[in-house]
């Protein structure tokens, strides 16, 4: 029942008519004074591309507000965003990518038994093409549950990868899988994305087995002062888009993880905007 389809809204013409003949004095002015405050700011700053601030702070704004008050659209919004850009991503990273999947080669596993690895940021399965045939049964680990039909779909045009379980948590407790349990843990682009580096580290250490290995491929702050400020600028829109910090000193998180041995590499990747490029593949055992 519609209450107020009933309802009338009455105008009356004194509330209308407060235009043109009822312009005061006062308002002329204020007008005048504020263009007399503004008139040197507008010749200095004429110049100033005001459009272009304008469209940015209202995409700011604007993307801001549909993080904030649609989270269910963002999300989706999101996971598209992480999801394209896995492409354009793993063709600039293809042979670090490689070279980093190959090292689970040298991981020994008992005959027959198949080598566990957790993925932790899974996300929408973006390395399962670079898993080793046959020998890899692969937990994912990510906060985000919406993920799972991307990994359905990417599974069944990669049959060589097993994916029995996306637990969905952080990569900062992983308190269902116990100590000591699984042979390998792999991120691409997820110490970027969590919460606490240090504390993601800490249960990537706990559940490995000794010997085990953390394989991982993550952007990080540039060692160039000005590309490090201009990462700065960008984070946030990184963090909106693609939930991701431009900034983060990961090789130094690894170097403070008390992994038993590490090697890590920095480089520059071929192909992503400068700001995105540099880059450390590292493994370290526990
Ligand atoms: C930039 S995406 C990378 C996805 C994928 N690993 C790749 O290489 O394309 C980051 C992923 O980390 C996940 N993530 C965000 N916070 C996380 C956390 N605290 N623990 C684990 N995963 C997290 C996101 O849901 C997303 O899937
Ligand atoms: C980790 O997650 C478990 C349940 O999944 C919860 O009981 C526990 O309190 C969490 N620990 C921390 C430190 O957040
Ligand atoms: C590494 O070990 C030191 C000394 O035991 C400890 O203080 C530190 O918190 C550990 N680092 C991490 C990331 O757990
Ligand atoms: C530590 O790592 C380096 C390089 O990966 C390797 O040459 C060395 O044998 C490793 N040491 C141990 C004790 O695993
Ligand atoms: C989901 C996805 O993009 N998978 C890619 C993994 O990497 C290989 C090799 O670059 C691509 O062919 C897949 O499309």
């Amino acid at each position: 029942m519609s209450v107020g389809a009933h309802r009338t809204l009455t105008i009356s013409p004194s509330a209308v008519n407060f235009s043109t003949s009822s312009k005061s004095a006062f308002g002329d002015l204020i007008r005048e004074t504020v263009s007399n405050l503004i008139a040197p700011f507008r010749k200095e700053y004429k110049d100033w591309p005001w459009a272009g601030i304008a469209v940015v702070s209202v995409v700011c704004v604007g993307s801001y507000s549909v993080y904030k008050l649609l989270p269910g659209s963002y999300r989706q919004f999101y996971m598209y965003s992480t999801a394209q850009y896995v492409e354009e991503y793993n063709k600039a990273l293809h042979t670090y990518k490689e070279n980093l999947f190959s090292q689970l080669e040298t991981i020994k596993v008992q005959k027959g038994a198949k080598m566990s690895v957790v993925e932790i940021g899974i996300g929408s399965g973006a390395n399962f093409s670079f898993y080793p045939r046959d020998i890899v049964e692969v937990v994912g680990v990510d906060p985000n549950r919406e993920w799972e039909s991307y990994l359905t779909d990417i599974l069944k045009k990669n049959r060589h990868v097993k994916c029995p379980e996306l637990l969905v948590g952080n990569a900062e407790n992983i308190s269902v899988i116990r100590e000591s349990q699984v042979d390998a843990v792999v991120s691409t682009l997820t110490l970027s994305c969590v919460k606490d580096v240090d504390q993601a580290c800490r249960e990537v250490r706990r559940i490995l087995k000794p010997g085990g290995l953390f394989l991982y491929l993550e952007n990080v702050r540039s060692e160039n002062v000005v590309i490090a400020l201009i990462q700065a600028l960008f984070t946030p829109f990184y963090k909106l888009f693609y939930g991701m910090s431009l900034i983060r000193n990961i090789p130094k998180n690894i170097e403070h993880a008390n992994f038993t041995n590490f090697s890590q590499q920095l480089f520059h990747a071929n192909g992503l905007t400068f700001f995105m490029a540099p880059h450390v593949l590292g493994v370290a055992k526990k």
